[in-house]
């Protein structure tokens, strides 16, 4: 595929500014402490080991991990190569698969792990930011869903079937049962946290000095089975939490830790019962965990494009998430990266939407991760890999890295003009 026509034209135009960014990038005052200043928004940065403060933009890779036998995602090197140039991204989120990391209790399938590395690397050589998700949907391959390992999976014998929209399988009695007996919360069941827990120590242990992973995005859109709202997330939720923070503490200090709320009612902009979270870093060092919610608007999540009456309910929602996340990252501590949001890149007004919700990080100064790179009708290439329509509104630049409190940036896709203002 060729730089897209809107790469060149923002090369050119934007000469100066990328000059500027550039210089930003190079001339940091390398170890001499984090950003300090919160974002507008009144939360903190995610910073690199140098302490610059990161604008992480990018995309999850990708949904074909969940049902490949091997559970890697579709890309090759090139394709790596080929986002990089077509969308100058410097993030991306990385589905693992919980079935793949501990096949058998107790029992970690290092030559998958490798294998992760590699694509890491593919990632790392060109400069991106690699956010590690142990991702599920619907529990596992044992309920209709991906993630966990089969040996993890009781459902005594309750149904699980598959549902229009997917995302109404959360309701059926046999994942309930499975998510219970996770959680712990079914009478008789086990309590699988702990070995979840040790999965991600693993994960961890071999990541731990890969500079370029991020961090670790410790459960995917998690949902509470029987038990609902700020009852699961103070409770069960936070608690595998701290499981797995003090797990990947005990094998790697630096990397951050990314939480997400339970997925439904926070993607579609409700408050979250999330508490703050202890980090155990040691030596006094700042905490390193940052929210990670999605960003569903339900009218959407629904099916629906962003035009006439359901724009206006997006637009609420929107309104709302804006809200509840900003004072949840002011609860937590925490930086805030849009773990997801997405759509069918055909429905009417989607890339006013997309746009929409760019900005918005911009303006809360949050990362931003796209779902996803799969080729197909939600991703910026179709299944031939050529441009969709969402190429050129994904390809905008943005300050990489800022050696220094930033204080805001903004990108005007009509005069293509990036201004970034730092001190
Ligand atoms: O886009 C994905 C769709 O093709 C799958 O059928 C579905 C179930 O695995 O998952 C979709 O991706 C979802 C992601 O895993 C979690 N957040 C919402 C995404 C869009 O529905």
């Amino acid at each position: 595929m060729r730089p897209p026509a809107a790469w060149r034209t923002w090369a050119v135009g934007c000469a100066v500014l990328a000059v500027a960014a550039a210089l930003l990038y190079a001339v940091g005052p390398k170890g001499a402490g984090a950003a300090r200043a919160d974002t507008a928004s009144g939360h903190r940065w995610i910073t690199d080991r140098q302490g610059r403060a990161l604008v992480l933009r990018g995309l999850s890779t990708a949904s074909s991990a969940k049902s490949a036998a091997d559970g890697l995602p579709w890309i090759k090197e090139e394709d790596v190569a080929r986002e990089r140039r077509a969308l100058g991204t410097n993030f991306v989120r990385f589905l693992l698969q919980w079935r793949k990391v501990e096949p058998a209790p107790g029992a970690y399938d290092t030559a998958y792990l490798d294998r992760v590395a590699e694509r890491v690397r593919w990632y790392g050589e060109r400069g991106y930011h690699v956010l590690l998700d142990m991702h599920q949907d619907l529990y596992g391959p044992g309920t209709g869903g991906n993630g966990a390992p089969k040996w993890a999976t009781r459902t005594d014998g309750l149904p699980s079937a598959a549902t229009d929209p997917w995302e109404l399988g959360y309701a059926e009695p046999g994942t309930v049962r499975a998510f219970d007996r996770f959680w712990g919360t079914a009478e008789g069941g086990r309590d699988l946290r702990a070995h979840y827990a040790r999965a991600w120590r693993a994960v961890a242990e071999r990541f731990a000095d890969d500079d370029a992973v991020i961090g670790y995005d410790l459960m995917n859109e998690p949902w509470g089975g029987s038990v609902q709202g700020p009852a699961f997330e103070a409770g069960p939720l936070a608690r595998l939490y701290e499981d797995c923070v003090g797990a990947i503490r005990e094998v790697d200090r630096d990397h951050w830790l990314f939480v997400e709320p339970s997925a439904i009612g926070a993607n579609w902009g409700f408050a979250t019962g999330l508490p703050r979270l202890d980090d155990p870093r040691g030596d006094g060092d700042e905490a390193r965990i940052a929210y990670a919610p999605h960003l569903y608007p339900l009218p959407m999540d629904l099916g629906g494009g962003y035009t006439g009456d359901t724009r206006r309910r997006v637009d609420a929602s929107l309104a709302s998430w804006r809200e509840q996340t900003e004072r949840t990252a002011r609860r937590l501590g925490a930086p805030v990266v849009i773990g997801e949001f997405g759509l069918d890149v055909g429905l009417p007004g989607a890339m006013e939407y997309v746009e929409k919700v760019q900005r918005m990080a911009d303006e809360m100064g949050a990362g931003i991760a796209y779902w996803s790179n799969d080729p197909g009708p939600w991703a910026p290439w179709d299944a031939e890999l050529r441009p969709t329509a969402l190429l050129p509104v994904l390809d905008r630049p943005s300050p990489r890295a800022i050696a220094g409190d930033p204080v805001s940036y903004r990108w005007d896709a009509r005069a293509r003009e990036l201004t970034v203002s730092w001190t």
